[in-house]
Order: structure tokens, then C-alpha cells, then sequence
């Protein structure tokens, strides 16, 4: 009996706006859309049977008509070859009327299929004797394989969900859950998984599951590169799942403790070795203590660093200023009392307000330990 070959890959979010990149989030989406592309290659010079995208193929369930445009020619591509799409709807591209999945212009191509149901449905593919099964996401907050069994009617079962794997008194609650157990019952050959942006093995008893992960990153985190898998199922073998990476950029937060470094110049270097027009790079410093680090000027660092990556930001993590620090400031002097105020206001502020806390608190410090 004939095998079976899918590329697997989900959490796309193509035409995700990237305001964090600032100037550089147009950039960034258009390559998502390049990363999309090179999927498609790889899906076509792969061989394989199916491209199976499990959910936030794009970051809205309104995406601007000429980017559905793009995803039609990309898809039209694998359909002349005879390569089967599976979609399942996200939580970014959720099914809304008048949203993507139902304007047609995607599901009018003969080789694709998109899951509406709220339920696991199987949609069978005769020629290759399987039944793939999906839903779109329904926000019930509840395990949605309790209970499921993939019937035994076709050769090849395969699962594609949009969920959070449950993992007890870590991840217990989300608009769609699934948990060890029931992918452990699934009777599936293969469960893509979809919604974390990090690629992770959540297999359970004979059941291989995984999240593919973004293919193309999308949020500042370790650096991981973008991929996606391929699956290969043979009779009488296991699964075989290979990541390949087709990701372009990384995306990477560094804590860098000053005291550590030594000096703003030896700070300097360490970051300029790290030069990468393909890195984005969030840098937050702390321990910056004493009259070297006070008198130099970041925002000059930042300036001359910043057009050697692809993005680069500085800040100064709240969360390095320690009691000893604060001691080294006595309340009744200007530094000190300043550091009291301002670490109190960082600490009731979050997100982009709190960048804005730390932008001052950093101006306010180098500015009074200039003067002293
Ligand atoms: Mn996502």
C-alpha cells in the first residue's frame, strides 16, 4: 500500500501589521508572504499529497482582497499539480460571515478544502484512501477530541486542530482545548496541531501530534527559526516528522547584565559581534550602575548598532534595579529619590506604557548622572 506525505504548518498570520518593527513591519509582511511562497515550493518539490494548514493561515478574518489574491495564486499552484490544501479556520482567520472562508475565492479551487463545522468533520480523499479530519474553532473552552475516534473506513486518518494542548496546572483553559488523553484515543495516524508559534511534540500513545510552529516568526522571543514538517507515514512504520526550516528571520531577547560586561565599550562590542540584518534584536540591559554606565549616551549606541540589524532595541529592564542598587542612592539625594519614583511608577504600568516608563526612567537617570 501506497504511503502518505503531507507538509504540515499553521500560525502564518500573513498580514500580521508587526508594529513592534516600526518602519520594518512592512517589510516583514511581505515576508510572510515570500515564507508562504517557499512553503508552496516545498510542498510541490516534496511530492507530497497535502498541505495541511491547522489555523492563522492569516492574522485576520479580513484580509485585504490583494493578499487573499496572493494566497489563490499560491494555492492554485499546488491544485495544477494535483496537491490537496486543507484549511482549518483559526483563531485570527476565524470564520466570520463575510470573512475569507466564505467569500469562496479560496474554496472555488478544486483541490482545496476548508472545515467549517464546529465539530471534527472527516473530509475523505478518495484517491489516496484518507479521511482528513478538522473543525474550525468553536470557543467552548473545552477538550474537543473528549470522546473522538477516527473511524476505520479509509486506509489513512489524519487530525488537524487549532488548539491549546492541556497541560494540568499549566495550560488548562483556552477557546479550544485537547488533552493527552484524547489524542492518545484518537485512533488518528497524525494529529497537526496549530495555535502555539513554537514547534513542540505532543505525541500520546501511538498518536503522533505536533505543532509545526510559525514558519516565519512573529513574536521577539529565543531566536527559534521558522519551520515547517514534514510528515511521512508508511505501513507498518512509524510516523517520520522532520522539521525544515524555511524561516528568513529571527527574532531574539537578550537580558544582558551590565555588571557583567564590564564596560559600555566592551557592552559595544559584545552586541556588534552580534550584527545580523536578518536579526531582530531586543536588548534589555540592567545593572548599569556606577559613573561609566550613568555618563554614556544609548540612545548614540542604539543609533550607530541599529542599522547592522534588522531591528534593534535597547531598554533598561525594570527589573535590574535591585535593592543594593537603590541602597547605593540614598532616598535624600536627587538620583536616589528619583529611582524610588520611578521604579514604583513602572511597576503599576505594563506593555507599551511601560516602555514609555522605562524610555524616562533611562533619560531621567543618564541625565541626573550627568550633572552629579
Ligand atoms: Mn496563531
Amino acid at each position: 500500500m501506497a504511503g502518505l506525505r503531507l507538509l504540515h504548518t499553521a500560525d502564518v498570520h500573513l498580514g500580521a501589521p508587526f508594529g513592534f518593527l516600526g518602519r520594518r513591519g512592512r517589510e516583514q509582511r511581505d515576508q510572510l508572504k515570500a515564507t508562504f511562497s517557499r512553503v508552496v515550493d516545498l510542498a510541490m518539490t516534496s511530492q507530497v499529497d497535502a498541505l495541511l494548514i491547522a489555523g492563522d493561515l492569516f492574522d485576520s478574518a479580513y484580509p485585504q482582497p490583494g493578499l487573499v489574491g496572493e494566497v489563490v495564486y499560491q494555492l492554485q499552484r499546488l491544485d495544477s499539480e494535483g496537491i490537496w490544501t486543507l484549511i482549518a479556520p483559526g483563531t485570527h482567520d476565524r470564520l466570520q460571515p463575510g470573512g475569507v472562508y466564505e467569500s469562496g475565492d479560496l474554496s472555488s479551487l478544486a483541490h482545496v478544502h476548508i472545515f467549517r463545522d464546529v465539530e471534527m468533520t472527516p473530509y475523505s480523499l478518495g484517491g489516496l484512501d484518507l479521511d482528513v479530519y478538522g473543525m474550525a474553532v468553536n470557543s467552548e473552552g473545552k477538550d474537543v477530541l473528549k470522546g473522538f475516534r477516527a473511524e476505520d473506513a479509509a486506509r489513512w486518518r489524519v487530525g488537524m486542530l487549532h488548539a491549546s494542548f492541556m497541560l494540568p496546572g499549566k495550560v488548562e483553559r483556552d477557546e479550544m482545548l485537547v488533552s493527552a488523553e484524547s489524542v492518545a484515543g484518537s485512533n488518528l495516524h497524525y494529529l497537526a496541531l496549530g495555535h502555539w508559534h513554537t514547534r513542540g511534540d505532543y505525541s500520546q500513545g501511538n498518536t503522533p501530534a505536533f505543532y509545526c510552529g510559525s514558519p516565519e516568526p512573529l513574536d521577539i522571543g529565543r531566536g527559534e527559526e521558522g519551520s515547517v514538517l514534514l510528515v511521512e507515514l508508511e505501513e507498518g512504520e512509524p510516523a517520520r516528522v522532520q522539521a525544515i526550516p524555511v524561516g528568513h528571520r529571527r527574532m531574539s531577547r537578550l537580558e544582558l547584565d551590565a555588571s557583567g560586561i564590564g564596560s559600555p565599550a566592551e557592552l559595544y562590542a559584545h552586541l556588534r559581534r552580534m550584527a545580523d540584518r536578518d536579526l531582530v534584536l531586543e536588548v534589555r540591559l540592567k545593572g548599569m550602575w556606577g559613573d561609566d554606565w550613568a555618563a554614556s549616551d544609548w540612545d548614540r549606541l542604539e543609533d550607530e548598532l541599529a542599522p547592522l540589524f534588522f531591528h534593534l532595541r535597547l531598554s533598561i529592564s525594570p527589573a535590574g534595579i535591585t535593592a543594593q542598587d537603590v541602597e547605593a542612592y540614598p532616598e535624600k539625594t536627587v538620583i536616589g529619590s528619583f529611582i524610588r519614583i520611578a521604579r514604583e511608577e513602572m511597576e503599576l504600568r505594563e506593555g507599551e506604557d511601560l516602555l514609555v516608563a522605562e524610555e524616562a526612567f533611562r533619560l531621567g537617570l543618564a541625565h541626573l548622572a550627568g550633572r552629579s
